[in-house]
Order: C-alpha cells, then sequence, then structure tokens
C-alpha cells in the first residue's frame, strides 16, 4: 500500500531522489512514526536515515526501507556520494536553515519542490485511510453520546472538554485533531472559541467542535445542543444551518465544484438573511493534517474527486446571543458520498 503511494509521487516527479523531512509525510510514505529520521526515496530503493533511539522501531514500521545510521551517514551526505542531481524536497516545511545547510552540503543537487505533488497525492484517500478516518469518526461519535448527560448547569466548559477528550484516549485514540472546542451561552458566538471556565447556564447554546487522531488519521465533528428548552430564536437558526448543511452535503460527488458546494449552503443563510454571520468557509479536506486540500470556500475552483474526504460545517454566529455550527465529516465516493458522522443532527435539548 504505502510503496503504491511512493510510486505515485516518483512518477510525477521525474529527479533522482526525493527527500522527505516531515513526521506526517514520513509517516505516510513509510509508516515509520518516530519523531527523527529522514527517507530519501529512489526508483532503486527506498533508504531510512535515523538514529540508534530508533533503530528497531524503523525496522518493524518501515517495510521495504533499508535503515542507514545517522551516526555514519546522514541523508545529505548519502545524496552527495550517490551523485544525485536533481533532488525532490518538501519546501513548505523545510526551513530556510535547514535548506542552506542542505545546499552546502550537495552543492552539486539542484533542489525541487515536491510539496504541491504530495499533497495532491495525499487528496484522494486510499483504503487505509479511509479505514483509520471512519474509527476516529466512530469514536468521536461514542465519546460525544457519552458525554451529552454530563453537560448540566454548573459544570465548566473546561472540565467537559476534559471529560471527552479523556474518554475518546480511553477509547483508542492517540490524540486530538486540534484544541477542543466548547463554546456555550454567548461564547458560542465565536468560531473557535476553545474551552474556557465559564460554567455552563441553564437555556445556553453549547457547540462542541472536536476530533481525535486515530493511526495518524484525524477526525472533525461539530455538535450544537441546548441545555434545557430551545427559545423561538435558538430554533430558527438551528434550522436554518441544519438545512443549509443537509442542503450541502446533497450536493457533494464526484465532479462538483468546490466553491459550488459552499455556495449552496451559503445561499441558504444569505437567503434567510444571515449571510453576514457566517463569515468562515463551509469545510475542509483533512487526513493526517486537520487542514487538507481542497476547501469549501467561496474560492476554491477544485472538483471534488472519489476518494477526497471533506467537513461540511455551516455556521450563523450572533454576537451577544450566540451561535450554531453543525458539521460532518465526509468520504466522496463514485456516486455520491457518505456521512462517517452519526450522531444525530435534530436538535439536542438536554
Ligand atoms: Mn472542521
Amino acid at each position: 500500500m504505502l510503496k503504491k503511494r511512493i510510486q505515485k509521487l516518483l512518477s510525477l516527479f521525474p529527479g533522482d531522489a526525493v527527500l522527505i523531512t516531515s513526521p506526517k509525510n514520513r509517516y505516510y510514505f513509510s509508516g515509520f512514526t518516530g519523531t527523527e529520521a529522514s527517507l530519501v526515496l529512489t526508483n532503486d530503493a527506498y533508504y531510512i536515515f535515523t538514529d540508534s533511539r530508533y533503530h528497531i522501531q524503523a525496522k518493524n514500521e518501515a517495510k521495504g526501507f533499508t535503515l542507514i545510521d545517522t551516526a555514519k551517514t546522514s541523508a545529505a551526505d548519502f545524496i552527495r556520494e550517490e551523485g544525485y542531481r536533481l533532488v525532490g524536497f518538501e519546501e513548505d516545511t523545510v526551513s530556510v536553515e535547514k535548506f542552506r545547510t542542505l545546499s552546502q552540503k550537495v552543492p552539486d543537487a539542484e533542489w525541487e519542490g515536491v510539496s504541491p505533488l504530495i499533497s495532491g497525492i495525499r487528496k484522494i484517500k486510499d483504503e487505509t485511510e479511509v479505514a483509520a478516518i471512519t474509527r476516529a469518526a466512530e469514536i468521536a461519535d461514542r465519546a460525544f453520546s457519552e458525554l451529552l448527560p454530563q453537560i448540566v448547569p454548573g459544570k465548566t466548559e473546561q472540565e467537559l472538554a476534559l471529560t471527552l477528550e479523556f474518554t475518546m484516549r480511553k477509547m483508542g485514540a492517540s490524540g486530538l485533531s486540534f484544541d477542543t472546542i466548547f463554546a456555550s451561552g454567548v461564547r458560542s458566538a465565536m468560531p473557535h472559541g476553545v474551552a474556557s471556565d465559564k460554567k455552563i447556564e441553564y437555556g445556553d447554546f453549547v457547540t462542541v467542535d472536536f476530533g481525535c487522531v486515530f493511526h495518524g488519521y484525524c477526525s472533525d465533528m461539530t455538535r450544537t445542543v441546548v441545555v434545557g428548552k430551545a427559545n423561538e430564536k435558538q430554533k430558527e437558526i438551528y434550522d436554518i444551518v441544519l438545512s443549509a448543511q443537509t442542503a450541502a452535503l446533497a450536493a457533494i460527488r464526484p465532479g462538483a465544484v468546490c466553491k459550488d458546494i459552499d455556495a449552496i449552503a451559503r445561499g441558504i443563510i444569505t437567503d434567510a438573511g444571515y449571510g453576514a454571520n457566517f463569515g468562515h468557509g463551509l469545510g475542509h479536506s483533512l487526513g493526517l493534517d486537520i487542514h487538507e486540500l481542497p476547501s469549501f470556500s467561496p474560492r476554491c475552483e477544485e472538483t471534488l474527486a472519489a476518494g477526497m474526504l471533506m467537513t461540511d460545517e455551516p455556521g450563523i454566529y450572533i454576537e451577544g446571543f450566540g451561535g450554531v455550527r453543525i458539521e460532518d465529516l465526509v468520504l466522496v465516493t463514485e456516486d455520491g458520498c457518505q456521512i462517517l458522522s452519526h450522531t444525530t443532527k435534530e436538535l439536542i435539548e438536554l
């Protein structure tokens, strides 16, 4: 499976070798989860360079790779000794300082950025990736259903967020996709209101936007609930966001243009009079990173293809009142899409 990813990259890059140093891409191409290593990918062989702390791990995880001890030979030394002329590197993560060092150590090589090629390959998720993300989404669903009865007046956002995070870890997640957004009452008008020491109050909207990591892959989901009975204004806003969210879902299929999906949801919110209260894009791709390309934004001209994984997350935010966001994780399939988030989207009144 990983060999296919490497072959895809090498088929798109007409050079002698590609140097991979970023943790996410290193994992993507080799399966190595340690924190220190470089890969050199060539048409003849794949090499992993790391120090003695990671030798056993590299042998176990990076199947099909030749292990080279960095105490003896660094990746840059190897590239110079092999006489590679055109070498790919990740220009989006290699620092200027590291690039200077590389250029000095390998003065005869020409370095060419391959980051757009890699992100292009990573856009389409293979079976292993879909399985990991599906599991991450399941854990999030189950942890959220365990959390719901605990959202009661008097608890703080922080303690509830911690409970949610602890539950996901107990269920097998290795970490969080991002800092949990847990915004109640007037704070729910902040699209990225991370958990604070504010106490939950009766009548609050509570927006929870969260995700966990499983086998390196992120999930992402948002639900907004009401503590107690929803008032008319809360119901009105919730219903508009839900219509926008489901209308966009219905249009997600291969061949659809990203900005058109955004426009469907945005049109519904704008027609209802809340266009100015939906400031962010409708969604984004994700995988090893929580934000990948393409995105459902008014400017994204990209076309959807089967195997892309997207979020669909419209919102309405009213300062001084509160806000609603509803987000599902969606896999683009051959004939439409499959929703990976299974928590109900009917308004939950706790
Ligand atoms: Mn998201």
